[in-house]
């Protein structure tokens, strides 16, 4: 790197470098990996139905490693996940987000357009799947971090940096033929308590994970074409 420019990087003055070692491809190769991964993908599907077929421990940590190379605001690494795979914790966590959904879907506490919006996804209060999967990961948003004093310290962009790394957790799941949901139970605020988290941890979704159950079904749905999610810059 150039010597510190002062006037063009007034903030830069500590840090230190080395080279960026990320992979190179060929065009050739782009291409083939780009397709073949968009492949993978394209087969993924929030899925409400499992087997209760044991998940070795390792390979959800492997995705909760892969999902902490996010980039995220200032480096701040903003996230928390909180792997649960005793079979009391998970009941807990059933029950709770039952309740809470219970009153959703049975009590009127679900609004008319967002139920019209969901209708087609198979969904309702009981959450079966919360007590059958070998893992549950509730993933917390750290709203603001805590130094060793107990003062705050802000975190820019915490929301956005926590929801890259939820993608890439899925993303790392799939591409072991794990299987999850983005669940977000609502309102969420039982999870901080039941799993003893700080007040400055949110709770940002809950994954239920494991293999899909051999039965498993997936409502008929459609993805937006590339024509429609693509745009140009309009004058
Ligand atoms: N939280 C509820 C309802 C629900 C909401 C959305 I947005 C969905 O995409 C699916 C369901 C539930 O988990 O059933």
């Amino acid at each position: 790197m150039a010597e510190h420019d002062p006037d063009a990087y007034p903030y830069t003055d500590v840090g230190e470098y080395v080279p960026y070692a990320g992979p190179h491809f060929s065009e050739a190769e782009s291409r083939e990996r780009a397709a073949s991964f968009y492949q993978l993908m394209d087969s993924r599907r929030s899925v409400r139905q499992y087997s209760n077929r044991p998940v070795p421990r390792e390979l959800v940590e492997a995705a909760i490693a892969t999902a902490g190379t996010a980039p995220s605001g200032a480096h701040q690494q903003p996230w928390t996940f909180v792997l649960i795979g005793d079979p009391e914790t998970k009941q807990l966590i059933r029950e709770a987000a039952e309740e809470e959904e219970r009153t959703n879907y049975l009590e009127g506490r679900m609004p008319e357009d967002w139920q019209r919006a969901i209708a087609r996804l198979g969904t309702g209060w009981r959450k079966d799947y919360l007590g059958v999967v070998p893992w549950i990961v509730v993933l917390f948003e750290q709203r603001f971090g805590l130094d060793d004093d107990g003062s705050r310290i802000k975190h820019d962009y915490a929301k956005e940096s926590v929801g890259i790394a939820a993608g890439m957790f899925i993303v790392a799941l799939h591409n072991m033929g794990l299987a999850t949901l983005t669940h977000t139970p609502s309102p969420m605020a039982f999870l901080t308590k039941l799993l003893g988290r700080q007040s400055n941890e949110r709770p940002f979704v809950v994954f239920p994970i494991g293999y899909p159950a051999e039965d498993a079904v997936v409502p008929v749905l459609g993805r937006k074409s590339l024509e429609e999610i693509i745009s140009e810059p309009r004058p």
